[in-house]
């Protein structure tokens, strides 16, 4: 059977590549498979043949390898060691650690202390364990658990947090490596819930709000491909990268190639002993596309209206294949309106409906949760949002104390401040893969003979022609914005069509010192934007960042200082939020948002959405 080389792996190619990499040799006894996807072939390929890759992972060796499988030939292409790397955890890694921990001696004595008498009231979390350059850490593969009592089953037990007490756990060698106490606070004991039961009388005056298309959608899905108005484009889920669009055209003109999560870190801003290593790559480390942080949708819960979904198929430590149902949503919204005008001379009102279509998942890493959700509208806008909801991290705070580094959310419980930055791969192909990048700014000019108001109002755009030149952040008073465009193509008025990346209001940059362990394996996020020339082998704004000592990544990508002039260029663009946290916030996060907006400038030769029509009868008069 046909099928086209982005479509995503089934569950039997799956299958096919871990049999492929067993046969073949490639994995020991105590080999796993960290992920198996799909290896999606070069812009100009003309084969129609299928590989996938194996990122296989040797527990008693720690030693990492990619292993390329043909699924058509039936054959391993290629093994690649990759030296010093460590894959993101393996699920059973944190099943193990969990159990190593409860039966640790210094851990029980350590949660006594506290009064923690029943462990199965015990709620463990494994964390990323970082690198802090701790010689008895080196070569380990470690886990850093801290934990939190549960009042009863379905307890927040984030309200109970066991404070002070951290195990780190080798799950390589399968033993805790050691347990710190760093002094008992109290484990403040009133629960916070969430759950209709808990909260007692919900309101009763919200009225239904139904979505419904009695004609059908707008959209169409064919495999995994995607056509709406004039976007057509490709979508899937990757372990790491999390949801990704591929191929993304509109009017039939090329937009992007690729784009999805190229990093994530949540850098945690407190500096007692129990909070200041918790520095979480969601993606990297943990792996946010897979089993079981990848969310199955609910109909109308996650999403409301007519909703399309794809499953995920994504393999599990064994190579065996799982799939998520409803992982991806697809869906249409209204958007309020799309454009008007009253023309005060005729009376007359043309006015048409924005909306737009919405391809989402949402992925539930421990505490928190992140929907990525990726808008179309009708007028050759995109957008990526970042919600951001779930639970705080909570510390346990000494009765009477105010801490510095966190808030307070509740009495003797305080929620340590924190970064959420996300690093966004943008592989543009605007009308072909030859593209250029400006930044574009606004600015005021002196009075002069040419300006004798001084009202002037200069648009500048500055060719960035390297690397170094293209790594840049965000200034919101200027306007700052970057345009990548094709200079190749030009439009009605003789300038290259274009793109536009507009940052959102969530710019954030990492803010620990540069001493920081996190901002030598996170110094993507030090920068908004980063322009590198596409490599195949180059797809990770920090490497593999697990357990790593960092520099892998961008500031590796980007250490030749390529030209980046009129190339298949590569946009990689990094925001986030500055979560300081509210009372509000808690027990459970309102969605906080982030993202940017990708708009046509110069795409098109007018407004593309005039042929929009009218909704009804009364729209345009
Ligand atoms: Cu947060």
């Amino acid at each position: 059977m046909y099928m086209h080389p982005l479509e995503s792996l089934s569950a039997d190619e799956i299958k096919t590549a871990a049999a492929i990499v067993k046969d073949g040799g490639e994995l020991g006894e105590h080999g796993r498979f960290s992920s198996i996807t799909l290896l999606e072939p070069p812009k100009d390929a003309s084969t129609a043949d299928r590989d996938a890759v194996a990122l296989v992972y040797d527990r008693a060796s720690g030693a990492a390898s990619s292993v390329v499988v043909s699924l058509t030939k039936g054959a391993v292409v290629s093994s690649t060691p990759i030296p010093g790397s460590q894959p993101a955890y393996l699920l059973e890694e944190m099943a193990e650690c969990i159990g190593l921990v409860k039966t640790d001696p210094r851990w029980i004595e350590a949660v006594r202390k506290r009064g923690v008498e029943d462990l199965d009231a015990v709620q463990c979390d494994p964390w990323p364990a970082g690198n802090f350059g701790d010689p008895d850490e080196d070569g380990r593969r470690l886990l850093r658990v801290v934990s939190y009592v549960r009042h009863f089953e379905e307890d927040n037990g984030y309200a109970h947090p066991i404070e002070g007490v951290v195990a780190t756990v080798d799950v390589g060698r399968q033993e805790v490596l050691r347990v710190e106490d760093h002094g008992v606070i109290p484990v403040p004991s009133k629960c916070f819930n969430y759950a209709p039961s808990h909260v007692g009388q919900m309101r009763t005056d919200l009225k239904p709000l139904d979505i419904t298309q009695p004609e059908g959608t707008s959209f169409t899905v064919d495999g995994n491909e995607i056509a709406w108005q004039k976007w057509r484009f490709r979508v899937s889920m990757h372990p790491l990268d999390g949801l990704v669009l591929h191929t993304v055209t509109i009017d039939g003109r090329s937009v992007l190639h690729r784009a999805g999560l190229g990093e994530m870190v949540v850098p945690y801003g407190e500096t007692t002993p129990g909070h200041r290593w918790k520095n979480a790559f969601d993606s990297g480390e943990l792996g946010l596309g897979r089993f079981p942080f990848l969310n199955s949708l609910e109909l109308g819960c996650d999403c409301l209206g007519e909703i399309r979904y794809l499953d995920a198929v994504i393999a599990n430590d064994q190579g065996d294949p799982i799939t998520i149902n409803n992982a991806i949503c697809i869906h249409e919204e209204d958007y309020g309106i799309l454009w008007k005008h009253f023309d005060s001379h005729t009376f007359t009102t043309e006015v048409r409906r924005s909306r737009r279509l919405v391809v989402s998942s949402i992925h539930t890493v421990g505490n928190y949760e992140y929907g990525f959700y990726w808008y179309f509208y009708l007028d050759g806008t995109m957008q990526l949002e970042v919600k951001l909801t779930g639970i705080l991290q909570t510390m346990g705070v000494a009765p009477g104390e105010t801490p510095v580094h966190s808030t307070l959310v509740a009495p003797q419980l305080g929620a340590p401040v924190h970064q959420h930055l996300f690093c966004f791969r943008l592989d543009f192909d605007i009308d072909g893969a030859e593209n250029s990048v400006y930044e574009t700014e606004l600015s005021g000019e002196p009075v002069s003979d040419d300006n004798p108001f001084g009202n002037a109002l200069l648009p500048t755009a500055r060719l960035l022609r390297t690397e170094s030149e293209a790594q840049r952040t965000a200034d919101l008073s200027k306007g700052r914005q970057w345009r990548i465009v094709n200079p190749g193509r030009l439009n009605a008025v003789g300038q290259p069509t274009g793109y536009r990346l507009v940052p959102g209001a969530s710019a954030a940059v990492l803010l620990a010192s540069p001493e920081a362990a996190v901002h030598q394996r996170a110094t993507f996020a030090t920068k908004n934007l980063w322009v590198t020339p596409y490599a195949a082998d180059e797809s990770r704004a920090a490497g593999y960042p697990n357990l790593s000592a960092g520099g892998e990544g961008l500031p590796s990508y980007t250490a030749g200082d390529r030209p980046i002039e009129n190339t298949d260029v590569v946009v990689w663009y990094s925001f986030g939020v500055n979560h300081v946290p509210r009372p509000e916030d808690w027990p459970v996060m309102p969605v906080e948002y982030a993202g940017f907006t990708l708009q046509p400038v110069g795409f098109f030769d007018q407004n593309p959405a005039l042929d929009v029509p009218p909704s009804n009868g009364h729209c345009s008069t």
